[in-house]
Parts: structure tokens; sequence; C-alpha cells
């Protein structure tokens, strides 16, 4: 009878395990997600935050400021990952660091702004010859520069 149960709770302990070999594998997700920020410093400021926000695996790339991550969706999300990346003072796809962040940031990590640069971008489009009032880069920062194109109705 003794015998029988150790057999019993043997095998019981074979299917268990077989169970849990069997249970759904966690999905590894891949995601990019653009973050501004300018060199070497920011690299790992960046990715440790994204480690930090769930990511298992996180790469920033200084030329495209394009960090490839993964991880698992029942753990986290591209929203959270952001998230922790904007709490370390950068800027990314979906979100703006605050003020205070940024400027706890190294002198050499302080990186061109998403604002700055959409500005940029803003008075690049103001000055093609096909900008027009209907252009979205006609927003009231762009026209101040291209006063004239953003009046172009045609
Ligand atoms: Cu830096």
């Amino acid at each position: 009878m003794k015998t029988q149960s150790i057999y019993l709770s043997i095998l019981f302990s074979f299917f268990s395990i077989i169970a849990f070999a069997q249970t759904k594998p966690a999905t590894l997700k891949s995601e990019e997600i653009k973050v501004w920020g300018n060199c070497g410093m920011c690299k790992s400021t960046i990715e440790k935050a994204a480690k930090a926000g769930g990511a298992s695996t996180a790469i920033w790339n200084e030329d495209t400021k394009i960090l490839k991550v993964k991880y698992v969706s029942a753990k986290t999300n591209g929203a959270k990952i952001q998230q922790k990346i904007a709490d370390a003072g950068y800027d990314t796809k979906d979100l703006t660091a605050k003020d205070e962040a940024y400027n706890n940031l190294h002198e050499c990590c302080k990186y061109d702004r998403k604002a700055t640069t959409a500005v940029k971008h803003d008075k690049d489009c103001c000055s093609s010859k096909d900008c027009t009032a209907s252009k979205d880069c006609c927003s009231d920062k762009c026209a101040k520069d291209a006063k004239d194109c953003c009046t172009k109705t045609k």
C-alpha cells in the first residue's frame, strides 16, 4: 500500500511536470520605438530604463534613434517601457520627458528635444514650394517664421 502510494505520487509528479511544460510559452513581443538622444551615455541610460520597464532586451541605435525592445507581453507593454524612458529624461515616440528629468541629464546628453526637432521639420516644410495653409507644418510656431506660405490657400 505504501509503495503503491509512492508510485502514485511519482506518477503524479511526472504528469504535473508534463502539464507544466505544456503550459503556453510566454509570448515574446518585439517593438521598435523612436527615442530621442545623442550619445553612448544616452544609449546606456535608455537601454537601462527600458529594462527597468520590463524589457528583456533593449538595443538603442545612436544613428537611427530607434530602440528595439523585446518583452513578455504578460509582463509589460510598449507604453510602460516608454514611461520609464521618459522618466529617465528622454523623449519617446509617444511621450515627452518632463523638463526636470531632461535638465538632470549629463551636459553631453542634452539632446535636441522632440519639440525642437519637430519645429525644425516644420520649418523645412514651410520653406518647401508646396506649403499651403492646410499643411500640418503651418502650426503657430511655424507660421511665425513662414507666414507667407502658411497663408497661401492653394
Ligand atoms: Cu548622451
